[in-house]
């Protein structure tokens, strides 16, 4: 099990601080070790007493840590004092693990958490950030730390710069309300890319923990070898749930529900460029059944003729006049079948010869104009492998999330492990409104594990494409993707 270290304060009513990370670390399968720096008095009214532990009761800690329960992930929360950010700097600075440093100097019900003149802490905290991989400020700890107020997109924008300018390698600024009904609207940026993390709009309160459990789930889950995207996705689905379930104490405080990655719709965020534009949705996209990619029109023919009703046309090759007619004929007969042509790249090419829908990866999402796309008529389905490049897709509505590889695949050059079937059925949950299609090294020996996942389509290349006698295979693909789950093998 891989370990995460929570460096922060107990909060006495349990909802946030060392509580609220170590439920985080333990829901997402990571083993919790946890230095506290301050036994705060608090409940759902406020802060009565900050007790702040001393330096050598917080060293101590470190180094009893230190050897035998090395961390791969680091949480730094509620500090309290000048001294003990020092402290901290000094005692982290040769520790190998990821760093996610959430600047915590005030309490949801307003309470000061820091002992010391705002302007002085601030100049200390700044000395940690070079030892920050991430550090994440709601946008009060954002103003107080650039010391300027912060009101619109532009000003965030400009706030993560100057954050990321004080050493910190990364930023995410938390909690903005600019556009499109209120969503919960983070901004991250590396200083050469960026996104928008957004989420449902859940009723405007204090949810008591909700940054702590944000700041853990991320150390968690890079702890778990999740890349800072994916990391950042997983930590806003678990606080959405969170404030989903919040009890409410009164009208303004509510304290998040602590639990695990949820399987509600409702938690998906997207993570888009842009939190202007109007947002769109495509065509769905269901029953999709046996969906082989292929890179030419004999194979459409050949497939076409054994009643296969979905396919897309890959060519990575071809260009020019050559390109256009493979396309245009391929669109036609499929027309002739009443099947669903899909086209991969050669979006402009699919709306001017009319296909059923296009499909995109992610790297197309830079440069392909899919409000065009949208604007025809057609269907869109997107490749995702990870949390983040769901949401990413997910800010588009596609008629298909393709995610993948499930197996190991000698196809396409993957950058991605195989996912397997159990993140296949938990994406299959999280995205019930929507189609989901399997690919990447599916088999007629796995394919019925991946049907019973639930998902709408099987997409595959070279079992088709490299078997023996691919019409067998084909036959046997759609009887099993159709709902029969025969326990013979073609
Ligand atoms: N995207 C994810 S896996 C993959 C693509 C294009 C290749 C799938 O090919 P195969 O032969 O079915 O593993
Ligand atoms: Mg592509």
């Amino acid at each position: 099990m891989n370990i995460a270290w929570t460096i922060a304060g107990n909060d006495s009513s349990g909802g946030a601080g060392i509580t609220a990370d170590l439920l985080s670390f333990h829901h997402l399968n990571v083993q919790g070790c946890s230095v506290i720096t301050a036994a705060t008095a608090q409940n759902a009214k406020g802060v009565e007493a900050v007790n702040l532990l001393s330096v050598e009761q917080i060293k101590s800690q470190i180094s009893a840590l230190k050897e035998i329960h090395a961390p791969t992930a680091i949480k730094i929360g509620m500090m309290g004092s000048t001294e003990i950010i020092d402290t901290l700097k000094e005692c982290l600075t040769s520790i190998p693990a990821k760093i996610v440093l959430d600047p915590v100097m005030i309490a949801s019900s307003g309470s000061s958490l820091c002992q010391a003149e705002n302007k002085n802490y601030i100049q200390h905290l700044k000395k940690l950030l070079p030892l920050a991989d991430l550090i994440t400020p709601n946008l009060h700890e954002a103003a107080a730390l650039i010391d300027a107020d912060i009101h619109t997109q532009d000003d965030v924008i400009m706030a993560a710069e100057k954050i990321l300018s004080f050493g910190a390698k990364t930023v995410v600024i938390k909690g903005g309300h600019f556009s499109r009904e209120n969503l919960g609207q983070d901004y991250w940026t590396d200083g050469s890319s960026s996104f928008w993390l957004c989420g449902k709009p859940w009723p405007q309160k204090n949810y008591h923990g909700s940054g702590c459990v944000f700041s853990a789930a991320v150390a968690a889950s890079l702890a778990s070898a999740y890349s800072m995207q994916d990391a950042l996705v997983l930590a806003k689905m678990l606080i959405s749930r969170g404030m989903r379930l919040a009890k409410s104490h009164g009208e303004n405080i509510a304290y998040l529900q602590h639990g695990g990655l949820s399987e509600d719709p409702d938690d998906l965020p997207i993570v888009t460029s842009s939190i202007s534009d109007e947002i769109i949705s495509f065509p769905s996209c269901k029953e999709i059944g046996l969906y082989p990619v292929v890179d030419s029109i004999d194979w459409i023919k050949k497939l076409l003729a054994l009643g296969v009703k979905t396919i897309q046309l890959r060519i990575k090759e071809k260009a020019d006049a050559a390109l256009e007619n493979e396309i245009r004929s391929a669109i036609q007969l499929a027309r002739q079948f009443d099947a669903k042509l899909f086209i991969n790249d050669h979006w402009q090419l699919a709306i001017l010869h009319g296909a059923y829908g296009v499909h995109l990866g992610q790297e197309d999402l830079n440069t392909a104009d899919i409000r065009k796309i949208h604007a025809a008529g057609l269907h869109l389905g997107i490749s995702t492998h990870s949390p983040y490049e769901v949401a990413r897709a997910h800010a588009w509505r596609p008629s298909y999330f393709a995610f993948g590889p499930i197996y190991h695949t000698n196809t396409k050059a993957m950058p991605f492990a195989p996912q397997g079937v159990d993140k296949l059925s938990w994406w299959r949950k999280v995205l019930k409104p929507h189609a989901v299609v399997a690919i990447g090294g599916i088999n007629e020996r796995n394919i019925a594990d991946v049907v019973k996942t639930g998902v709408d389509g099987v997409a595959m290349i070279s079992a088709i494409t490299g078997a023996d006698d691919y019409a067998a295979m084909v036959k046997y693909f759609i009887e099993v993707t159709q709902g029969g789950l025969p326990l013979r093998s073609p």
